[in-house]
């Protein structure tokens, strides 16, 4: 079986997303994502200018050799732009494996080992009466565990908080859960660390106090502490039991984490803007963390992120992908069949997507009592409708960025 055609698509119905498209001479199709929140074009030219030459005639079946080869051949290894190129390459040919046997893609990395994905949504608010709504509402929508973000008094506008959010999508309608912004220029944002570490406790006991015990909560620290704020952090919200606290410091830096290791129990999640098992290898040897954050888009794909989770499951670290609404659909459903498959799955991160991206991609997952599941058509379950993505050119946006009160540029 031979790919014979291989298209990236750009569409921006909701948000900018990227997918290549490989076509077998059987006629099978697959698709990946490609999404790079920001730098999209990047990935676009990567594919079009340097992989699709690479990819007609070759053997849709072997997918491993055609990683290797991608990966070997570049020379140049790693990073986000790489990898998600690689990613969605390794991801289509997952989705056409799985067309070929007929069978849906969990199938193929060993079969289920649960009946369902337990999710986490994003609960936000300005003050905490807009929070308490917000986790109710989700409650509602049978989240059965609930990232918490709030505003921090003196911050004008800050990561993470739905009721800020100033994006608007193509026909002027607000795009809750998106920090990206479409526009020329980015967003600047403030921020100021010990406010934030003053408040973040407080927050969390008022909502112990109102929703009770039970409830799994998570928090995102959006990279922005150093090693002692962040044990120091940690250290606070022991008390309220959280599922898990987020990118505390800067990723890059493996070795902050021991520090944070030394001073709290509170457990540790980080890597979604890893790419390769290399970015783990030191904190998951010293288990310095409790879940892999790493995305199958941005971590070369299904193959690598199962290497990266094996690697993980001899230490009892889990996954938790991510998965907020810069991962397409078709990611998306690529971090389903591989949780329903890993043994040591622990919670998938799911942000909904806007209806216009639901049109433009047509998916088998279910979303039920807080669980999801992808579903059991053969492949990865999402087909694009050419005709839907057509109508929604590429709109220049990007992320926010940080400023502290006295000019600094910050880590968002
Ligand atoms: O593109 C950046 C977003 O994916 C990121 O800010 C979302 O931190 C995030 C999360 O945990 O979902
Ligand atoms: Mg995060």
């Amino acid at each position: 079986m031979i790919i014979d055609r291989a298209e990236v698509i750009v569409t921006s119905p909701d948000r900018n997303f990227v997918t290549l498209k490989l076509t077998t001479d059987e006629g099978h199709t697959g698709l990946g994502d490609a999404t790079l929140n920001g730098r999209e074009l990047a990935v676009v030219a990567y594919l079009q200018d340097h992989v699709v030459p690479l990819l007609l005639g070759r053997d849709a079946h072997r997918v491993e050799d055609t990683w290797q080869f991608l990966y070997r051949s570049a020379y140049w290894r790693r990073g986000p732009v790489t990898m998600a190129a690689i990613a969605a390459v390794d991801t289509a040919l997952w989705d056409i494996k799985g067309k070929a046997a007929g069978m849906p893609v969990y199938q193929l990395l060993g079969g289920a080992c649960r009946s369902g994905l337990l999710a986490y949504g994003h609960a936000s608010g300005k003050d905490n009466e807009e929070l308490f709504d917000s986790i109710r509402s989700h409650q509602e929508q049978g989240y059965k565990a609930i990232r918490v973000q709030t505003g921090v008094p003196g911050l004008k506008s800050i990561y993470g908080i739905a009721s800020n959010a100033t994006y608007e999508a193509m026909e002027g309608v607000r795009y809750d859960h998106e920090p990206a912004q479409r526009g020329a220029l980015p967003n600047e944002e403030d921020w100021d660390t010990r406010s934030y570490l003053r408040h973040v406790p407080t927050v969390f006991e008022a909502v112990r106090n109102e929703f009770g015990p039970e409830l799994p909560l998570l928090h995102d620290a959006h990279h922005r502490l150093t090693p002692i704020q962040a044990a120091k952090l940690g250290k606070s919200l022991e008390p309220f039991d959280l599922f898990w606290l987020e990118d505390v410091s800067p990723a890059e830096n493996q070795e902050a984490l021991r520090l944070v290791r030394q001073h709290t129990t509170t457990p540790l999640a980080i890597g979604e803007i890893f790419n390769t098992v290399w970015d783990y290898q030191q904190i998951i040897r010293e288990q310095l963390i409790d879940y892999v954050r790493s995305a199958v888009t941005h971590t070369g794909g299904i193959s690598h992120l199962k290497k990266v989770l094996d690697y993980a499951s001899q230490y009892q670290i889990k996954s938790g992908m991510h998965g907020p609404t810069d991962i397409s659909p078709v990611g998306m459903a690529a971090a389903m069949h591989l949780g329903l498959s890993i043994h040591n799955f622990g919670i998938q991160e799911y942000m909904q997507h806007g209806a216009k991206t639901d049109q433009v991609f047509q998916q088998s997952f279910t979303w039920e009592g807080g669980y999801l599941h992808p579903g059991d058509r053969p492949g990865l379950g999402v087909e694009l409708d050419t005709d839907e993505a057509g109508k929604y050119p590429y709109v220049q946006a990007y992320l926010p960025y940080n400023r502290l009160a006295d000019g600094t540029v910050h880590d968002w």
